[in-house]
């Protein structure tokens, strides 16, 4: 029996339909962009001429394993489109990321990119983000004391653990905060208030980054454009 294909997998495939020969294309992290990278890796092999950034090192070993010609984000001088995926977007396409603990990376790729595409399942969907938690990054150094800044301002927040219960680390070995918010009342502000504390090394909101959002829905893909 034919199992029909997943949303994340209807959104992640489509996306590739952006990709043209000679572009640099910046590729995202997590289970909706793995069909993206997969069905890069056949088009590749077909013949299409690329080169890619990637935003992780999960990310770079399904490249590469899929035969995808990788450069680093310094070797290029801007990238033509990125496609990334989203914890929660809004909207605006004001977006969460970060829940794969990529956030860093995928917010350099996202600021040099001419375009952005985010492809998601219908769940990501909201019209207020906030409900997942907001993923930020801080420097092993400082953590507790970014912690109790956080508190202080009534912000619930836990260190983000590995399976062996010790703390995650990210790809730049820094640590991740899971801030606990429910609703984020105003992203921009939020966002300007987490860039002033030093020790936060960047935080998962994204705004103002993304210009395309692709939801898979069903069997089918929706494009909204701003
Ligand atoms: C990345 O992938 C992250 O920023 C985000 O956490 C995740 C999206 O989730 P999914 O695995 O469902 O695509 O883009």
């Amino acid at each position: 029996m034919k199992h029909s294909k997943s949303e994340k997998q209807i959104a992640g495939e489509k996306a590739t339909d952006y990709i043209k020969d000679g572009m640099v294309v910046g590729l995202g992290t997590g289970s909706t962009v793995y069909y993206t990278i997969k069905r890069l890796g056949t088009l590749v092999k077909k013949g299409l001429k690329i080169e890619a950034v990637s935003t992780s090192s999960a990310t770079t070993k399904l490249a590469k394993s899929l035969g995808i010609p990788l450069v680093s984000a310094n070797d290029v001088s801007r990238i033509d489109v990125t496609i990334d995926g989203a914890d929660e977007i809004d909207p605006r396409f004001y977006a969460i990321k970060g829940g794969g603990g990529a956030l860093l990376y995928e917010k350099i790729v996202a600021t040099i990119s001419r375009k952005v595409i985010c492809v998601v399942d219908s769940t990501k969907l909201t019209n207020q983000i906030g409900r997942f938690p907001l993923p930020v990054e801080v420097v092993p150094f400082a953590y507790k004391h970014v912690l109790k800044k956080l508190a202080k301002n009534g912000l619930e927040a836990t260190l983000r653990l590995n399976e062996d219960k010790k703390p995650y680390l990210t790809d730049e070995k820094n640590m991740i905060l899971d801030l606990r918010l429910g609703r984020i009342e105003s992203p921009t502000e939020l966002a300007d208030w987490l860039n002033g504390i030093p020790g936060i090394v960047e935080h998962g909101l994204f705004i103002d980054l993304i210009n395309e959002v692709m939801v898979g829905e069903k069997n089918l893909c929706k494009i909204l454009k701003r």
